[in-house]
C-alpha cells in the first residue's frame, strides 16, 4: 500500500482525528503529550509495593513498562485518548434489593467492550496512518499502559476519589482506549479535580476498599474478588458481596456527576434482558456449555463457569431465602472443589444447625479437598446475623 502523507499542523491533524473518531462512534477524543514525567509512576510503584494488586501478578511483572507511556514505547510522542459512553438506562443499584437475583455490573451486561473498542481503535489507527503516516500502537485495558492518568492528562475527566475517571459529561460511565503515536498533536488541557468535599463513593463501598481518598486496595474490592481472584473469596468479605456476582458499581453509581450522564447509544453495550436481573437458582444450575452459551460475547465468559458459580453460591448464601438451600445442596457433589466449598458456605447460612450437621456427616468423610473440608468445619452465621439453630437446641438463645 502506498501511503501518501500530507504535512498538517499539529492542530489541524488533531481536529481531523477527533472528527474521524466521532464518526467511528467514540464519544470522547482528546490529546496529550507523553514527553513529560507524571505522578502516576510513583503511585503505581507504591500500589504494587504495598501488595494492593493482590493476585494480579501481571501488574507487578509489567510495572516498569506500565509506569509511563514512554517506558511502554519509547517512540511515542503523543497519546490520543478515547472514551465510549456505557451509561445505564436504569439505576444500577436497584437490583441489590432483589436478593434472589444476581447483580452483574453495568459494564458486563452487554457485549465485551474490549472487542468493540479494539475494532474501532484499529479502524481509527488505519485511517491515521493512511492520512498522516507515523508509527502507532493501540490499547484497550489489557496492555501495560495506565489509561486513567493518561485520560486525566488529556482532559477527558479526572481520577475521582474512587480512582476511576469521572467525566463532567458522562459521569463514571466511560470506557477508555488509547493510541500512542509518533505524531506531534496539539495537547488538550487537563480538566482538574472536581470532587470537592464529596466522599459519597468512599462511604458507600461495602468492603471499605479505599484506604484513603484516591487510593484503592484491590484486594478488598468486590470487582477484584468476584472477577480476578481465582480461589475461594476470603470469608470476611463474603457477606458484603450481597448479590453482586460479577463486578461492582456502587462507588461509580453514587457519584453526583452522573446527573449529566446519558444512557449509552451503543446497541452492543446495552444490557441484555437475560443479564439485567438473572435468577440465582437458574445461574447456579448452569453447566459448562450452558454457561458459555449464556455469556457468549460477554466479559463474564472470561471467568469461566466455576468461578462464576462460586459467586452465585455466595449470593445464595446471602439471600436469606431458605428455598434456595436445595439449589446449594444440589452442588455439594460438583466436580469443582471451588463450587463445593461455596455450596457448603451457602448452606451454612441458610439451613438449621442440625440439618447442616447431618449433611456434614454425609459429605465430609469422602471430601478430599482441604479447603472444602475447612468450609464444613467453619459454619457461618446466617445473613440475619445469628446461627440458625434448631428449635430446642440447647445453645439457642431466643431473640439473639
Ligand atoms: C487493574 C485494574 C482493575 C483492578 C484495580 C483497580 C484500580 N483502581 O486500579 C480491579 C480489578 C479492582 C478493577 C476494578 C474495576 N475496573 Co478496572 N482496570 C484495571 C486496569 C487494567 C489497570 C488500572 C491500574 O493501572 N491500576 C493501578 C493503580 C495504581 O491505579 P489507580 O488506582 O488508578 O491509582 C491511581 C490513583 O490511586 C491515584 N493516586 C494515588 N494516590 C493518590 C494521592 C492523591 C492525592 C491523588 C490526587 C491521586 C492518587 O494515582 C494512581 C495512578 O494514577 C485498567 C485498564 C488500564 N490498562 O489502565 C482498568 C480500568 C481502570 N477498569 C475499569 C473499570 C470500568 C473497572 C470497574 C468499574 C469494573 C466494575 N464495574 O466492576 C471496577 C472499578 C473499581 C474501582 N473503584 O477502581 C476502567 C475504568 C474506566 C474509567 N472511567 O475510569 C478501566 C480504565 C478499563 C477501561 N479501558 O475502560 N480494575
Ligand atoms: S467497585 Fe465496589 S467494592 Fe470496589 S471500590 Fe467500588 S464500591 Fe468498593
Ligand atoms: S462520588 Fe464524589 S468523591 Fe467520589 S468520584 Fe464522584 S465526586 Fe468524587
Amino acid at each position: 500500500m502506498t501511503i501518501s502523507t500530507s504535512s498538517p499542523t499539529p492542530a489541524t491533524a488533531a481536529d481531523q482525528i477527533r472528527a474521524r473518531a466521532q464518526a467511528l462512534g467514540f464519544d470522547a477524543c482528546r490529546f496529550t503529550s507523553v514527553e513529560q514525567a507524571w505522578p502516576a509512576q510513583a503511585r503505581l510503584a507504591e500500589f504494587v509495593a504495598a501488595g494492593r494488586h493482590g493476585e494480579m501478578g501481571w501488574m507487578a511483572d509489567t510495572a516498569e513498562r506500565r509506569a509511563h507511556p514512554k517506558a511502554m514505547w519509547p517512540g511515542a510522542t503523543s497519546a490520543i485518548v478515547l472514551g465510549v459512553n456505557y451509561g445505564p438506562d436504569a439505576d444500577p443499584l436497584a437490583i441489590l434489593a432483589e436478593t434472589d437475583r444476581g447483580a452483574i455490573s453495568v459494564y458486563a451486561q452487554g457485549d465485551d467492550y474490549h472487542e468493540l473498542i479494539k475494532g474501532r481503535l484499529k479502524q481509527l489507527a488505519g485511517w491515521i496512518v493512511g492520512r498522516f503516516g507515523g508509527e502507532l500502537k493501540v490499547f484497550v485495558d489489557t496492555a501495560p499502559l495506565m489509561e486513567k492518568p493518561l485520560a486525566e492528562q488529556a482532559g477527558l475527566g479526572w481520577q475521582g476519589k474512587h480512582t476511576n475517571l469521572v467525566s463532567r459529561e458522562f459521569g463514571s460511565w466511560l470506557f477508555l482506549g488509547a493510541i500512542l503515536t509518533e505524531l506531534d498533536l496539539t495537547p488538550d488541557a487537563a480538566s482538574g479535580d472536581h470532587c470537592g468535599q464529596c466522599r459519597a463513593c468512599l462511604d458507600i463501598c461495602p468492603t471499605a476498599a479505599f484506604p484513603a481518598p484516591y487510593q484503592l486496595d484491590a484486594r478488598r474490592c468486590i470487582s477484584y474478588l468476584t472477577i480476578e481472584l481465582k480461589g475461594p473469596i476470603p470469608r470476611e468479605f463474603r457477606p458484603a458481596l450481597g448479590n453482586r456476582i460479577y463486578g461492582c458499581d456502587d462507588c461509580l453509581a453514587v457519584c453526583p456527576w452522573n446527573k449529566f450522564a446519558q444512557a449509552s447509544h451503543e446497541l452492543r453495550l446495552q444490557a441484555r434482558d437475560a443479564l439485567k436481573a438473572p435468577v440465582l437458582a437458574d445461574l447456579a444450575r448452569l453447566d459448562d456449555a450452558a454457561f458459555r452459551a449464556l455469556f457468549a460475547r460477554s466479559p463474564v465468559k472470561r471467568i469461566g463457569r466455576e468461578r462464576f458459580v462460586r459467586n452465585v453460591l455466595y449470593a445464595i448464601g446471602n439471600s436469606d431465602e431458605a428455598g434456595l438451600a436445595a439449589v446449594a445442596e444440589g452442588l455439594l457433589g460438583d466436580p469443582s472443589a471451588l463450587v463445593r466449598g461455596a455450596a457448603v458456605w451457602a448452606l451454612s447460612r441458610l439451613i438449621a444447625r442440625g440439618a447442616f450437621e447431618a449433611l456434614r456427616a454425609a459429605h465430609l468423610p469422602a471430601e478430599a479437598d482441604a479447603a472444602v473440608r475447612e468450609e464444613w468445619t467453619q459454619p457461618s452465621p446466617s445473613p440475619s446475623g445469628r446461627l440458625k439453630d434448631d428449635p430446642g437446641d440447647p445453645d439457642h438463645i431466643a431473640g439473639s
